[in-house]
């Protein structure tokens, strides 16, 4: 099987790609919070989720805009090891993903426990820079990449799925980079 997704080309940089400006991040009072339909929401500071236990993943990354970069060195916190802190109620069945400045995205939570899927705060061994989306990115590997949103504050468990910010704007929910899930017409 080919590693390069149909009708994408391979670059070795790594462009930067986001709406709006990158936010400011002060490690005293950033914080992020996971709720909605959980038994255990929590508030974590930037040391606390440092102190979670830490995954390393290497993946590669896809951009509907047909850019793919292969070999990519995240690491941070499994979404699945999250899921057993915040202890998701028997009706969550997706999980909004809030980040700085309104952009949002959002996956069903079969896609979220994959075990590749990370909140990323360290990229090839030092921390995520902010043009990266530091200090905390999603990474879900299995899809374009407008699904890793960047600078992320904020997970919200729902029984409905939400529609993100891109996925609102005409772009694939499902967003499977092999079969080509680009728009949603
Ligand atoms: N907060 C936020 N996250 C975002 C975006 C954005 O506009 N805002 N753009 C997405 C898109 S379309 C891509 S391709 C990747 C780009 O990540 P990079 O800038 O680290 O390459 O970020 C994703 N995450
Ligand atoms: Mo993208």
């Amino acid at each position: 099987m080919p590693r390069l997704p149909p009708n994408q080309r391979l670059t070795t940089n790594f462009p930067v790609l986001h709406f709006g400006k990158v936010p400011e991040f002060d490690s005293k009072t950033w914080d992020f919070r996971v709720e909605g339909l959980v038994e255990n929401p929590v508030r974590l500071t930037y040391d606390e989720l440092l102190a979670l236990e830490k995954t390393v993943d290497v993946s590669d990354f896809h951009c509907v805009t047909g850019w793919s970069r292969f070999d990519n060195k995240w690491e941070g916190i499994r979404f699945s090891d999250l899921a057993k802190l915040v202890r998701p109620k028997s009706n969550a069945r997706f999980a909004t993903i809030e980040a700085e400045g309104g952009y949002t995205t959002s996956l069903a939570l079969s896609e979220l426990m994959e075990p590749d899927v990370i909140l990323a705060y360290n990229f090839e061994g030092k921390p995520l820079e902010p043009l990266h989306g530091g200090p905390l990115r999603l990474v879900v590997p299995k899809k374009y990449a407008y699904k890793c949103a960047k600078w992320v504050r904020k997970v919200v468990f729902t029984e409905k799925k939400e529609l993100g910010f891109w996925e609102q704007r005409g772009y694939s929910d499902s967003a499977d980079p092999w079969k080509e899930e680009r728009y949603s017409y």
